[in-house]
C-alpha cells in the first residue's frame, strides 16, 4: 500500500503520477465536521468482546460455519437489512450523518442487536456514513447531506453472538449522470461477484467477475480494501479482493460466510487518508460508490443473508 497522503488539492497517488482535480468530482470536496459524543447501548444487549475495549479478543474462527452459526447469521442478516432500509429513508437534502447515525442505532437497538461499528478498534460511532468522494469508513458528523451528494450507508449489526453486514449507496435528491451510473455499474458488479460464488471455484473467481465489469464501464476498483470473512467475528478469513489476485486460491466451500463489497470509482482506484486516521477518500477526488452483502456458500452457489424481505 502507498504511504498515507494527505486529501488536500493537489495531491499524489502514490505512483508517481500527480493526479489532477477528477473532472467529474463533485464541485466541492467533503469536509469533516463535529463528532457527536458516543451513543449509549441498553445494558440487556449483548455485545461483541471489543465492545468496551475497543480491542476484539477472538480474532479468527472457521471459515466452514455450523449450521447454528448460519441460523443464527440469517437473523442477524435479516436485521441488518432491516436496519439500512429504515435509515435510508431518511437520506434526503438537509439531514445530517449524525441525525442517520442515530437511526440505525436505535433501530438496531430496537431489534435487540448492537451497533457493530461501535467502539470497533475504538471506531466512534454505529454506522459508516461515506459521501460522494469518500470511499468507506466515513463518519457520521453534522454535515448535513446536500441536494445531488451521494452517500453510502454501511451497517453492521452484531445479534445472538454473530454479525450481519451490510451495505448500499443513495443518491440525494436529483445526482448527476455519472453519479448514476456509477452507483448503477457498482451495483451490477457486486452482482457479478455474487454470481462467481460456487463450492469449487477459487475466491479469484469473485474479484474478476467484479473487476471485468466496472472495468469495462470506464470505473476504477478500490484494491486496497476488501470483503472478509464474518460470523461470530466481525472480520476473519477469507479475504475477498474485489480485483483479480491470482494468490486468492482458497476453493469456495458451502458454509463458507463472507462478505463482498466493491468500492467502485470514476477515477482512480487510490485513496488517501484523512486526518482523522479512518476516512478513506479517493486520491483525485473522484467519486465513489459500494454495495455489499454477507453471503453463504451453499451447494447451488450464493445464498445472501442481507437481502431484504
Ligand atoms: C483498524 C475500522 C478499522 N471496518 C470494516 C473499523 O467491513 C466493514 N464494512 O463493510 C467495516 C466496517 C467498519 C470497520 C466500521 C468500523 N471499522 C475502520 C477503518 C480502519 C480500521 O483500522
Ligand atoms: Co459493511
Ligand atoms: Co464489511
Amino acid at each position: 500500500m502507498s504511504p498515507p497522503l494527505k486529501s488536500n488539492d493537489p495531491c499524489w497517488c502514490g505512483s508517481g503520477r500527480k493526479y489532477k482535480r477528477c473532472h467529474q468530482a463533485s464541485q466541492e470536496r467533503v469536509l469533516p465536521g463535529l463528532v457527536s459524543p458516543r451513543r449509549g447501548v441498553p445494558p440487556a444487549i449483548i455485545g461483541p468482546d471489543y465492545a468496551e475495549r475497543g480491542r476484539p479478543v477472538k480474532v479468527d474462527e472457521p471459515m466452514v460455519k455450523s449450521n447454528d452459526v448460519i441460523e443464527r447469521m440469517r437473523r442477524a442478516g435479516r436485521v441488518a437489512a432491516d436496519v439500512l432500509q429504515t435509515t435510508a429513508g431518511a437520506v434526503k437534502a438537509g439531514t445530517t450523518t449524525d441525525e442517520l447515525d442515530a437511526i440505525c442505532h436505535e433501530a438496531t437497538v430496537h431489534h435487540g442487536a448492537y451497533p457493530s461499528p461501535l467502539n470497533y478498534h475504538g471506531y466512534p460511532k454505529s454506522l459508516c456514513t461515506s459521501v460522494n468522494e469518500v470511499i468507506c469508513h466515513g463518519i457520521p458528523d453534522s454535515r448535513p447531506l446536500s441536494e445531488g451528494d451521494i452517500v453510502n450507508l454501511d451497517v453492521t449489526v452484531y445479534l445472538d453472538g454473530v454479525h450481519g453486514d451490510t451495505n448500499a449507496t443513495f443518491g440525494v435528491g436529483n445526482i448527476d449522470d455519472a453519479s448514476q451510473r456509477l452507483i448503477v455499474v457498482t451495483r451490477e458488479s457486486l452482482d457479478k461477484g455474487i454470481e462467481a460464488v460456487a463450492p469449487g471455484r477459487p475466491i479469484s473467481d469473485v474479484g474478476r467477475a467484479i473487476q471485468r465489469h466496472a472495468e469495462a464501464a470506464g470505473f476504477g476498483v478500490v484494491r486496497d480494501y476488501c470483503g472478509h470473512g464474518i460470523g461470530e467475528v466481525f472480520h476473519s478469513l477469507p479475504q475477498i479482493p474485489h480485483y483479480y489476485e491470482p494468490s486468492a486460491r482458497t476453493v469456495m466451500e458451502a458454509g463458507m460466510t463472507f462478505t463482498i463489497e466493491p468500492m467502485i470509482t470514476l477515477g482512480t482506484w487510490r485513496h488517501v487518508l484523512w486526518d482523522d486516521g479512518w476516512t478513506a477518500v479517493t486520491a483525485d477526488g473522484c467519486r465513489t460508490a459500494q454495495f455489499e452483502h454477507t453471503i453463504l456458500v451453499t451447494e447451488k452457489g450464493a445464498d445472501v443473508l442481507t437481502r431484504i424481505g
